[in-house]
């Protein structure tokens, strides 16, 4: 990172040191994120993307709107909201790019975690969050990403995409291109739900590692990428934990063959929603969980896919090929997922029993 840059963002934040140790971080696909060492505190610095989130203004209000809504000792893990420069913004424009500064949280992310307890662990995380949000107007929260999870409007950008695409159309693609237009049974089902369920407070991106755990997994410290919270259905976030975690290849994995459901992640995850929801949601938010998991991964896939038509446009990728190899991984999980359907019914009636909901 430029020097001048750097000189320029410990005046903004105030940071009376000689050097700054900075060193990209993570493994988010949507902003630079760097972790900064001032040899005697930690910093995460973040190199904004507007071009995916176009109104940062909508963020900081709704971020204030909740601080509003409810007291953080209520939460039994944080929320690291950025950190406000000199001039009392959460923005810091610099050299034509938008830096947020937050505190850095001490502990553990991970792409994929090893065991049961753990899902159950991040899963009453995020159903915590949405708990803690209930009695909030959703409403009263602006869209930080339009038609973020809109999955009509998602097969619409993919129409799109598909009649004047960037790349060659290659049989691998064509098999994608297949495979997701058959999906869009999903689609009449999402549209019921999204017609009958509340909307509530939600994450709306919570894949696993917007996590931070303690060193010993024993616990969530803290939860992090806050700038999709937004009104949406609870199906959203337990969805994207069941993408990620109830798989037995994360995303990123090319080893289509071998994903597979995970059923004991599964079944912490769904006690995890349970155990701090139950009683708290309307029984029909609760019998629309498990197609959250059908439909987060159906919606990323055909992100993916859309992406990988336009050109990479999107998401950051390593290689050109990578959002078709990841559109493939998605349509692995969602298959396997699809033929668990059983399963997961038989879950569902068990958890419920074994929790009197
Ligand atoms: C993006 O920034 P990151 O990697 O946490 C994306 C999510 C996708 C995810 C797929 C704003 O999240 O919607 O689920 O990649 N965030 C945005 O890995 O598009
Ligand atoms: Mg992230």
């Amino acid at each position: 990172m430029e020097e001048g840059i750097l000189e320029a963002l410990k005046a903004a934040y105030g940071l009376g040191v000689e050097r700054l140790d900075v060193r990209r971080f993570g493994s988010g696909h949507i902003h630079k994120t760097y972790r900064v060492d001032t040899g005697s505190e930690d910093y995460i610095l973040q190199a904004f993307n507007d071009q995916v989130f176009k109104f940062p203004e909508h963020i900081s209000a709704n971020q204030q709107y909740l601080l509003d809504q409810f007291d953080p000792k209520d939460l039994p893990f944080s929320l690291p909201l950025p950190i406000v420069n000199d001039r009392g913004t959460f923005f810091t424009h610099l050299g034509g790019e938008l830096y947020r500064l937050f505190p850095f949280v001490n502990g553990i992310t991970k792409d994929a975690i090893e065991q049961a307890g753990q899902a159950k662990i991040a899963s009453e995380a995020f159903a915590h969050f949405v708990l803690i949000f209930l009695q909030a107007d959703a409403e009263r929260l602006m869209d930080t990403i339009v038609h973020f999870h809109d999955l009509e409007k998602r097969f619409e950008q993919f129409d799109v995409a598909l009649k004047s695409p960037n790349v060659q159309v290659n049989s691998a693609t064509k098999e994608m291109i297949g495979f997701y237009h058959g999906m869009r049974e999903l689609l009449e089902k999402y549209l019921v739900y999204r017609k009958e369920l509340p909307l509530r407070v939600t994450h709306n991106d919570t894949k696993i590692n917007n996590l931070i755990f303690s060193e010993d997994m024993e616990k969530v410290n803290a939860l992090i990428d806050l700038d999709t919270i937004m009104a949406g259905f609870v199906f959203y976030d337990f969805g994207d934990l069941v993408r990620t975690v109830a798989c037995t290849k994360d995303e990123s994995s090319l080893e289509w063959d071998k994903i597979q459901v995970d059923m004991n992640k599964y079944e912490g995850l769904l006690e995890g929603f349970y155990s701090v929801l139950g009683g708290k949601i309307q029984q029909r938010e609760l019998e629309s969980l498990p197609f959250g998991g059908e439909m987060m991964t159906l919606i990323m896939g055909l992100r993916f896919l859309t992406d990988h038509l336009m050109g990479n446009v999107y998401y950051q990728v390593a290689y050109p090929e990578q959002n078709l190899h990841r559109a493939q991984n998605q349509a692995a999980l969602l298959r396997a997922l699809i033929a668990k359907r059983g399963e997961i019914e038989v879950l569902e009636k068990k958890l419920k029993n074994k929790l009197s909901l």
